[in-house]
């Protein structure tokens, strides 16, 4: 027996306090409304729900009914109905197809000052077009009050989900999150021909945590936060904490991207704990202490167990023998969960098989878990998976596809229950005085009567084959492998090529390759930065622990967890945009190859595993969203974009753990998609907000005219955009300026000359409105100091706003392309301001450690030498003194896409790839006298066990069919496999 079940009836027991919730019937998903054309209308909005309290004596969730605030996506398509008030978080229910064209109109109308981040929609394991991706550098935020357009293909069968990606992810933990079901028509093959179960026998299951401060019940106290979500303990806080430099009184509520931001800045040294490690970073870390399933609390009804008790707000009816599918969404922040369906009665757990998730349905059912005793279970892989026979373990993000067929013995009236164990084992964080370590997920009310059709799925069903669909593919097989592209280029970006990407612990911080992501090393904004709708997003920073590769690459990609001094922590790793297909795990005992082809997109690592995994970065068109109106309210900034029919798999792509707030803290990188022939180049010098830099005169008519800063370039041309940021003396800024870039040769160093601009290689002025400015930072007044480096001095008040110009460059022949010689060049700023306007422009400096190269250089005319290499001077009163300055700009250059397309993945016979054709061995029993004669059609191997579990042997008399036995007393099961 499974000793995880043995403290089973104490807990139903403690179940039996009672509280009233009215349930909605039947625990419904809300499906989508859609025109048929795959349009669909969501909006986030603020909604007041009832959900049960937490019980703390019992850590159930069987408490007093309350009012929790918490924010929902709702369907606003004309005719949708309102989400019904009461209990419960309304979850919707997205149904596609495979290759279906998807277009999303998303609103935000969350309150601003509640939602400073804004929102998106990322969907989550659907391979998309990069813009649609819904992240921090493929989108602006969609600020209160905006709106945006989704436009994309879902080509792949699977089940995936939705919610918000701004971080750090209070959207989630409030509620807003959704399941998308792709289905193809080998799917629909199989359920019309009940090789699968029917949709009324399938369940689906979207799995969620909340909290929220519910302090008034407890002290009595007017708490004005009362049903906020994002609870905490005002106890524990103290010193100073939150973003930047604000301090919050204790007691006062704070959500939970407030806590990951804290986590955050006492990483650079802000606040007063330990680098992520202190007080405040468990609160964003750790689960919620409701489990929310399908937006209700699933024990929140009295003693659905009970003769006569009220049925519990998750009770599904079944009746013996009936085959029933269970689709299961893991959509918490951080919480995982080890599910088992189990008969209380006789506390017997029946076995789930996998028969796919993520990256749709498997070739075969598969029995999951350890299980010493069953030599054909899931334990094929010989490695230990924390989690028992028969079970079904998801953690943060990750789906999963589960069948099983309701034993045809159970009596009548009998409540099966789908449990969940925190197995606390893998998931340390989980033990943290919340919700108990056993708590029911869902309850399956046996009732009487004939079960309908249907095949019982058990280990090894050839889904697949059932259905005459293509195998999954296997995309290793006679690939050429692909490595991640070096980088040593320059500008100095940062990025890896090493393939194995190591899930670490940088100073107890998350991190990835132990490198650390803190603030003070992205400058310019990085993952754990909002963006505010302005165009920023798409700008910010390379992090160092990306990769870059070429659309088509296939990689071997290998992760690793190496966070062995957090503890025992598995981390749920999620890739975007690409699926990746397991090969092998790699632990203290060996190598265990994964004996079947799967996609996966998200993937639980334990504490010492390394998984290897394929991944082929298959082209896709392309379709751009779209902000929904004109005008700057309507809608965030949009990135250049022109649909195609190929090029959607250029861009950027997230890999991150999907605990949000490991994430967040820095076990985060990127995958960079470049078209066929592109070099990386990226961004450069991003301006100093930090230090912060300071301002280098580069006008017209003063005594510095010219500022110049050197780049290495090795890359087909022209350069298509430059940005450059910088300031204006005392923030006065001349809307009219003219700019006047050129590029230059180098000179390089001989004493005692440092190196700088040779010839001038290229120039072309820019009149106002042949370039775009906007703001992009904000310091405190005085803040940058603003120097003049003929003078050697810091010209008063200085500026505190750092602007970003953007200039587009000609493609054409007159466009800047690649000198012979050395690939190194020079670019030079000047602003040409009004006539006497006195206005001054400063180039930005950028951080130390990402200038390149030689120092930037100054002169005192427009025509270049002669030029003076530039130090920090003593004016400036930051450590930077006496340093090399290097300037903030970014240069662009073009790919081109190799248009090779990612197939739309439906597994239909015939077209496409290889087809499972063979129709499964069904046997036949019939009694003949004292004897069975047992047949089947075609060959095989025929192998009997004494329970559908196993263990399974050969039948050593057995030639093939028919066999003939002589049955004794004991009960023998018989199946035949196939070579
Ligand atoms: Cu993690």
């Amino acid at each position: 027996m499974n000793k995880r079940i043995h403290n089973l009836i104490p807990i139903l027991a403690a179940a039996a306090a009672t509280a009233l919730v009215c349930p909605r019937a039947n625990a419904d998903l809300i499906d989508l409304t859609t025109d048929g054309s795959g349009n669909f209308n969501i909006t986030a909005v603020p909604f007041d729900v009832t959900l049960n309290q937490f019980n703390a004596a019992n850590k159930n969730n069987t408490g007093p009914a309350q009012t929790v605030h918490a924010w929902i996506l709702r369907d606003s398509s004309a005719g949708a109905p309102a989400p019904a008030p009461g209990s419960g978080i309304p979850v919707l229910r997205m149904r596609l197809t495979a290759g279906q064209r998807v277009t999303v109109n998303f609103k935000n109308m969350l309150p601003a000052g509640a939602n400073p981040e804004g929102a998106s929609i990322h969907w989550h394991g659907i391979e998309l077009d990069n813009d649609s991706d819904g992240v921090a550098v493929t989108q602006d935020s969609v600020l209160s009050g905006q709106c945006y357009t989704y436009r994309f293909i879902a080509p792949r069968p699977g089940l995936f989900w939705f919610h918000s990606h701004m971080l750090p992810g209070n959207t989630l933990f409030a509620g807003m999150y959704g399941i998308i079901i792709v289905t193809d028509c080998c799917e629909s093959g199989l359920v019309s021909s009940n090789r699968l179960p029917a949709a009324n026998s399938t369940f689906q299951l979207a799995l969620s945590d909340i909290q929220w401060d519910d302090r008034a019940q407890t002290n009595s106290v007017n708490n004005p936060n009362f049903g906020n979500v994002g609870k905490y303990n005002s106890a524990s806080i103290t010193g100073t904490v939150g973003h930047a430099t604000v301090i919050y009184p204790p007691g006062t509520f704070q959500t939970i991207n407030k806590w990951i931001h804290d986590c955050g800045d006492n990483e650079s040294g802000v606040g007063t704990s330990q680098p992520g490690g202190g007080a405040l970073c468990k609160f964003a870390s750790g689960p919620g202490n409701s489990v929310l399933v399908n937006g209700l609390t699933p024990e929140g009804n009295a003693a659905p167990l009970a003769p006569g008790g009220t049925p519990a707000p998750l009770t599904f009816p079944v009746v013996p023998g009936q085959s029933i599918r269970l689709q299961l969404f893991n959509e918490a922040l951080t919480r995982s969960f080890d599910l088992f369906l189990v008969n209380p009665t006789n506390n017997q757990t029946i076995p789930l098989y996998r028969i796919g998730g993520q990256g749709g349905l498997l070739d075969k059912a598969r029995l999951e878990g350890d299980d010493a005793g069953n030599p054909n279970g899931g334990n094929d892989f010989g490695w230990v998976s924390a989690y028992a026979a028969g079970h079904i373990s998801i953690s943060s993000g990750v789906r999963s596809d589960a069948a099983t067929c309701i034993p045809g013995n159970v009596a009548p009236n009998t409540t099966l229950i789908l449990m969940a164990s925190n197995n606390v084992t893998q998931w340390p964080l989980q033990n943290q005085g919340y919700i108990r370590n056993l708590f029911p997920i869902a309850y399956f009310k046996v009732g009487a009567g004939a079960a309908p059709a249907g095949a019982c799925v058990t280990n090894g069903y050839p889904i697949r084959m059932l259905g005459g669909c293509h195998a999954v593919e296997n995309i290793t097989n006679g690939a050429a492998i692909n490595q991640f592209i070096p980088t040593n280029q320059t500008p100095a970006h940062p990025s890896s090529a090493n393939s194995t990407i190591s899930l670490t612990s940088d100073k107890s911080a998350p991190s990835i390759d132990n490198l650390n992501l803190s603030p003070a090393n992205y400058p310019a904004g990085n993952q754990l930065d909002v963006n505010y709708g302005n165009g920023t997003a798409w700008q910010v920073a390379p992090l160092a622990t990306d990769r870059y590769a070429h659309v088509g690459d296939v990689l071997l990609l290998t992760v690793a967890n190496g966070t062995g001094n957090m503890g025992s922590l598995a981390h749920p790793y999620h890739l975007h945009g690409f699926s990746m297909q397991p090969i092998a795990m790699v632990d203290d005992n060996g190598t265990h190859e994964f004996g079947y082809n799967e996609f996966l997109d998200t993937i639980d690592v334990y504490s010492g595993q390394s998984y290897i995994f394929s991944v082929r970065l298959d082209d896709r068109p392309k379709l751009c969203d779209l902000s929904c109106g004109s005008g700057p309210n309507n809608g965030p900034v949009l990135q250049p974009c022109t649909d195609g029919g190929c090029g959607g798999a250029l861009g950027r792509w997230l890999y991150h753990c999907h605990i949000a707030s490991h994430g967040v803290l820095g076990m985060m990188g990127e995958i960079i998609v470049l078209a066929s022939g592109q070099q990386p180049m990226g961004l450069g010098q991003p301006p100093d907000t930090i230090t912060p830099g300071v301002d280098v005169l580069a006008t017209a008519g003063t005594g510095s005219q010219t500022v110049a800063d050197d780049f290495l370039w090795q890359n087909p041309g022209p350069i298509t955009h430059v940005t450059v940021w910088g300031s204006w003396l005392a923030d006065q800024v001349d809307p009219g300026a003219t700019f006047e870039l050129k590029f230059w040769t180098d000179v390089p160093a001989c004493n005692p000359m440092p190196s700088r601009p040779g010839w001038q290689a290229w120039e072309q002025m820019f009149p106002p409105g042949t370039y775009t400015f906007s703001s992009f930072y904000q310091l405190p007044p005085g803040a940058e100091k603003f120097v003049d480096p003929s003078q050697g001095s810091c010209i008063p008040p200085g500026d505190s706003i750092i602007w970003k110009y953007d200039f587009n460059l000609p493609t054409d022949s007159t466009g800047f392309y690649p000198l012979p010689g050395s690939p190194i060049n020079w670019i030079s700023v000047t602003a040409y301001t009004a006539t006497n306007s006195g206005l001054r422009f400063g180039w930005k400096t950028t951080p130390l450690q990402y200038g390149w190269n030689d120092d930037s250089s100054w002169s005192s005319t427009l025509w270049g030498p002669p030029w003076s290499e530039l130090i920090f001077p003593a004016c400036i009163q930051n450590p930077n003194i006496g340093a090399s300055m290097n300037q903030a700009f970014q240069l662009y250059i073009p790919g081109t896409s190799n248009c090779v397309n990612m197939p739309i993945l439906t597994n239909c016979a015939p077209a496409g790839g290889p087809v499972v054709s063979a129709q499964p061995p069904f046997l036949t029993a019939t009694p003949t006298g004292a004897q069975v004669t047992i047949t089947w059609a075609g060959g095989g191997t025929l192998q009997s066990a004494p329970t559908p579990l196993g263990p399974w042997s050969v039948v050593p008399d057995s030639s093939g069919t028919p066999y003939v036995t002589s049955p004794n007393a004991d009960k023998r099961f018989y199946r035949v496999v196939l070579p």
